[in-house]
């Protein structure tokens, strides 16, 4: 039997909030993606709410495995990054990339939400950031993130669709090949996640309803939905509707329940429609 496709994923480990690799870790492999964890830092909860947290760092653990996988042969199709903690570490993603020139490169920006950067983030990391998102094949930051990015206020109004498909051209012009941007709201009323794959010059939108309410660990999510279905060799806009779809699925199935948001969404409610594969797939091309 053929191997299953195995991504090397750098990113940290938060005991409670469903983030990062709890989440990631489980709706990859649903997918049939192999996970290999590169564990960036543990955490007690993630940084949205708990109080203080308790981390313990593992920065110095990565280039010793790194090391190792090279010596023992280890290959991976795709390199998968997200949360980080320090510039550092962007560089040790940058390692991973140059180890596995073949593989593909998702990087998350993980930096920001509802036009806020996150408390851990300085100007320092976001420039690294910058670096790391110009390194990749894919990235997928969220408005927020987009808007940090391109060095740009996070905007006040809905956007155009000219306006959403200037700023998707000017960040593939930076480097990535498929630039997916989250959270979109649109001039005319809907919620979109858009795309563009700069080698087909092609540019997609999904849309969502939109439930008042944001939960922790939905953009870790919606990458990985996202990079399983890429990795499968899905297209882009199926991919996105699969991740949209899903998205839009845990978020109200959570919010049904009225739990603490801090929890994030109860994606062990949500995986057995992952697996069945049952996603409603409906995307636009602009
Ligand atoms: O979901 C992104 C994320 C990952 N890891 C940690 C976080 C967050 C977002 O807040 O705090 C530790």
């Amino acid at each position: 039997m053929k191997e299953l496709k195995r991504v090397a994923a750098i990113h940290d480990l938060s005991g409670v909030g469903r983030c990062s690799l709890s989440v990631i870790m489980p709706t990859l492999s649903v997918l049939g993606i192999q996970v290999c964890p590169v564990t960036t830092a543990l955490l007690s909860t993630h940084t949205r709410g708990f109080g203080d947290v308790v981390m313990k760092d593992m920065t110095d653990y990565i280039p010793l495995a790194l090391e190792h996988y090279r010596s023992a042969g280890v290959g991976f199709e795709c390199i998968y990054s997200g949360f980080l903690a320090s510039e550092r570490q962007v560089e040790l993603c940058l390692d991973f990339f140059e180890s596995y020139p073949d593989a593909m490169r998702i990087v998350d920006p993980v930096m920001g939400d509802n036009g806020r950067m996150y408390k851990t983030y300085t100007k320092e990391l976001c420039d690294s950031m910058q670096r790391l998102a110009q390194a990749a094949d894919i990235i997928t930051p969220n408005l927020t993130e987009a808007s940090i990015l391109l060095g740009i206020d996070y905007p006040v109004s809905q956007l155009t669709q000219n306006e959403i498909k200037g700023m998707l051209v000017r960040l593939a012009g930076r480097g990535p090949k498929i630039v997916v941007i989250t959270s979109v709201p649109m001039a005319d009323g809907k919620n979109c996640n858009v795309g563009y794959d700069r080698e087909h010059n092609a540019f997609w939108r999904v849309s969502y309803e939109k439930i008042p309410r944001s939960y922790p660990g939905t953009g870790d999510l919606f990458a990985s939905v996202l990079t399983g279905g890429l990795m499968l060799g899905d297209s882009l806009p199926i991919a996105m509707s699969r991740a949209t779809y899903f998205l839009e699925y845990a978020i109200k199935t959570t919010f049904g329940y009225g739990s603490d948001a801090r929890e994030g969404v109860m994606l062990e409610k949500c995986l057995p429609m992952l697996i069945s594969n049952q996603c409603y797939m409906d995307y636009t091309a602009m």
